[in-house]
């Protein structure tokens, strides 16, 4: 049996197949996980996390015999992925398997900011379309030019989900890569020659507020900014004020800054949709997720490989 340490939660077919080969210490279920980690972490060979919780410094440092940590989804910036590696330990994550899910909810933002799906769905419920006849005209999705930041798998689904509405896709990202569309390397210009920008890329410093001022207003009043991918991607504080001013002109959420705490301004806008990070949430979605999570430790506990690893451990 390897000793397990799991940060956040797992499903009930996660812990059945962890249990059978692992002896599971949730952190959930302590009292102070950092004091049980100072008694026992020299025990503890595997971590079980998720994105958003990663690993903290404090509880990496004591656990000294880590042989690997399995992250539970694909961002991985919730982890020090250096300090693990110094310290031989291996992170996986669970890419791919969650690529077409994300799309959908980047293509379904899209469609619910252009098409005014929630004011129409309160023009219903509220008894507006009795009252006073039919709502405004919104604005097509067909035939867009959409800027994908961040060409990455995902961004090549979400890329190919659009095609059937007549998309014209173009890309930023550090380098060009080998694809039909056209490449930015600056982002503001790619943000003034798009109807729509949706944002793909990892989170982390090299992200870190990318999406600023500059490229906000050039986006401008008929632009739309779709967020799928961490909310440390886009300087929250003047993409709402842009969106309070019509300096932008309509955003789709699914992530923010501060998860879960979205700031009041935001919440008071109608011309954003809200999601709260659900991007891969659903039960098809999730249960790959999961299985990919637990079969990189198992085989790690076998043999010592695993499937899935982050970049930046690759070549352990
Ligand atoms: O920059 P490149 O050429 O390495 O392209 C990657 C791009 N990217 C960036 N673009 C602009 N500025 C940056 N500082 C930067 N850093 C990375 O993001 C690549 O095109 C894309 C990431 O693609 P993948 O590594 O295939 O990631 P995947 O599976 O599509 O997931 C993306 C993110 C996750 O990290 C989660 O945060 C989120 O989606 O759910």
């Amino acid at each position: 049996m390897g000793e397990l340490f799991m940060i956040g939660g797992a499903t009930p077919v996660m812990m059945d197949r962890l249990q059978a080969k692992f002896t599971v210490h949730k952190a959930s279920e302590m009292a102070d996980p950092h004091a049980w980690l100072a008694e026992h972490g020299a025990s503890i060979g595997y971590v079980a996390t998720n994105g958003h919780d990663g690993v903290r410094p404090e509880y990496m440092a004591a656990m000294p015999n880590l042989k690997a940590i399995s992250c539970y989804g694909v961002g991985y910036d919730a982890i020090d992925t250096k300090a693990a590696r110094e310290k031989g330990v291996v992170v996986t994550h669970t890419p791919n398997v969650l690529n077409a899910e994300v799309a959908t909810t980047a293509v379904m933002l899209m469609m619910a900011c252009y098409r005014e799906l929630l004011r129409d769905d309160a023009w219903v419920r509220s008894g507006e379309w009795e009252a006073k006849g039919n709502s405004p005209l919104t604005r097509s999705v067909d035939n867009q030019t959409v800027g994908i930041l961040g060409l990455g798998r995902i961004g090549q689904a979400i890329a190919d989900k659009l095609a059937p509405f007549g998309t014209t896709v173009v890309y930023h990202s550090r380098s060009a890569k080998e694809v039909p569309y056209k490449y930015y390397d600056n982002l503001a210009r790619m943000a003034r020659d798009v109807d729509c920008m949706i944002c793909i890329t990892p989170g982390g410093p090299s992200t870190n507020k990318i999406v600023n001022r500059e490229v906000l207003e050039a986006l401008g009043p008929n632009g739309t900014l779709i967020n799928v991918s961490r909310g440390s991607v886009v300087d929250e504080a003047e993409m709402i004020s842009a969106l309070q001013d019509g300096r932008l002109g309509w955003a789709g959420l699914d992530v923010f800054e501060a998860e879960p705490h979205v700031p009041e301004a935001l919440r008071a806008l109608s011309n954003v949709v809200l999601l709260p990070h659900v991007g891969s949430a659903t039960h098809e979605t999730r249960a790959a997720m999961g299985a990919l999570t637990v079969d990189n430790l198992l085989q790690h506990l076998e043999d010592g490989t695993v499937i899935s690893p982050v970049p930046e451990c690759a070549d352990m």
